[in-house]
């Protein structure tokens, strides 16, 4: 509620902490990003628009600490959808370099000849990606990222 949140501010304070966080209650900061991790079904195109009426996008990677830290945000490691897109070649929907991934063994693949131009998360026993179709519901869950 409402009054755990005020109390967990007051903590921050009080522990002195002297960089307040930049992310509204609800997102968690990494970098100069703030994300949220919502499940929700959802298709990636569907996520990806729900990102944006929250001002952001999903998510983007950069480094293995980044990958790391959302791998925490996703709380029990579901199948997640993040931002990357192969429009001929991958890229983010936020805009940012695709500098970095984590494909699995065998990934990006086009399974069966099918086009799978969306990228999900938390595939197999290493957590890595797979590319995926796009339209896919059933227990995929997003990440948002926020610029602040
Ligand atoms: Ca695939």
């Amino acid at each position: 509620g409402s009054d755990n949140g005020f109390l967990l501010l007051i903590a921050t304070f009080s522990l002195g902490d002297a960089r307040p966080s930049r992310c509204n209650r609800g997102w968690h900061q990494f970098g100069t990003h703030c994300f949220r991790f919502e499940e929700t079904l959802r298709s990636w195109t569907e996520a990806e628009r729900h990102c944006q009426s929250l001002g952001g996008h999903l998510a983007s990677v950069h480094s293995w600490k980044e990958s790391r830290f959302l791998e925490t945000l996703t709380v029990g490691s579901p199948l997640t959808w993040i931002g990357g897109n192969d429009g001929g070649r991958w890229s983010w929907t936020d805009g940012s370099g695709f500098n970095y991934h984590e494909w699995a063994q065998g990934e990006p693949n086009n399974y069966n000849g099918v086009r799978e131009p969306c990228i999900q998360m938390n595939i197999g026993e290493k957590h890595r990606w797979n590319d995926e179709v796009c339209q896919l519901l059933v227990g995929f869950k997003l990440i948002v990222a926020c610029r602040p």
